[in-house]
């Protein structure tokens, strides 16, 4: 999991320096982004990387696809490599539906650029890569930032592995424990490798009055994210190449898809637990986006 991130709406001078290095040509069409964070491009040029952190996810553990069926990995469709294609995860919510977040769409040319990877919890071994005849980002969701940061994939085939929607309030987040699951770097290194094999950590839910507070996140946690990780001592938490992926809770009646991977200051740092978009709130979106079928 990844590198410093580089806040996307106070460009400071590491963001404007690395921008002009990485885009010299194309500066003026760029928009306020930091290349690292688009995860598509991560995917297809190799070379854009180069923040330098010394953070680290830790605490994870190898998860089989049996364990989380509605995990999916988005993949570059003209790098036939998993290892090196996989650019974010995904939750298949329905059917055709995969659920992700919206960044992960950057960059993204058109749907025969992506495809869905499922049926594999290793990303060297086989798996089938499905084409995508349809995405959507969230209409709010704006390219520099992560408010909205929700989109929505439709497979041409069909999915299997669906995980339900949370539709309930956060309220009864509070002390809970989600998992969430990706194949996102397990340690940093400059050119942060991805995990061959699923890995999932429990992430313990973290109240806004934390993750709100100043030396936190502040406002820029929205009331469509919601933060989970170890508040106090960081070492379990998602990062690059996790973004889009599946946080969800197992209650008695059955396991939820609570969140999705968004955001964070580097990953796995104290006091810097993982953002992630509160899918309650995005119940009515889902289900009119999918002419209902998801509800
Ligand atoms: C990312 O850049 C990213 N620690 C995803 C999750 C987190 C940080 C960064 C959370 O895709």
């Amino acid at each position: 999991m990844r590198a410093k991130h580089i806040n996307p709406f106070v460009p400071g001078w590491t963001t404007i320096l690395l921008v002009v290095m990485t885009f010299r040509p194309a500066i003026f069409s760029t928009p306020q982004i930091a290349t690292t964070d688009i995860p598509y491009k991560r995917a297809v040029d190799r070379h854009l990387h180069g923040l330098s952190s010394n953070t680290r996810i830790s605490g994870g553990h190898d998860a089989k696809l049996a364990d989380h069926p509605w995990q999916v990995a988005l993949v570059a469709a003209d790098d036939s490599d998993n290892t090196r294609a996989e650019f974010c995860g995904g939750a298949v919510i329905g059917e055709h539906w995969v659920l992700t977040a919206a960044h992960c769409l950057l960059g993204v040319p058109n749907q025969a650029a992506i495809k869905i990877l499922v049926g594999t919890d290793t990303l060297d071994a086989a798996g089938r890569r499905l084409t995508v005849d349809y995405f959507k980002p969230h209409e709010n969701w704006v390219k520099t930032g992560h408010d909205f940061d929700i989109a929505l994939v439709h497979s041409s085939e069909v999915l299997t592995g669906t995980v339900a929607l949370w539709k309930g309030t956060d309220a009864q987040f509070e002390n809970q424990t989600f998992v969430v699951s990706g194949w996102g770097a397990i340690a940093w290194k400059p050119d942060p490798p991805r995990s061959i094999k699923l890995q999932a950590v429990p992430v313990k839910f973290v109240g806004k009055d934390l993750c709100g507070s100043p030396v936190s996140y502040g406002s820029r946690l929205t009331d469509n994210m919601f933060c989970a990780g170890d508040y106090k001592n960081g070492g379990v938490d998602a990062c690059t190449y996790d973004s889009g992926g599946p946080a969800t809770w197992s209650r008695q009646a059955g396991i939820y898809l609570v969140g999705i991977v968004s955001w964070g200051d580097g990953c796995g740092e104290a006091k810097k637990p993982g953002v992630y978009i509160k899918v309650s709130n995005f119940a009515q979106w889902i289900k009119t986006q999918t002419h209902q079928e998801v509800f």
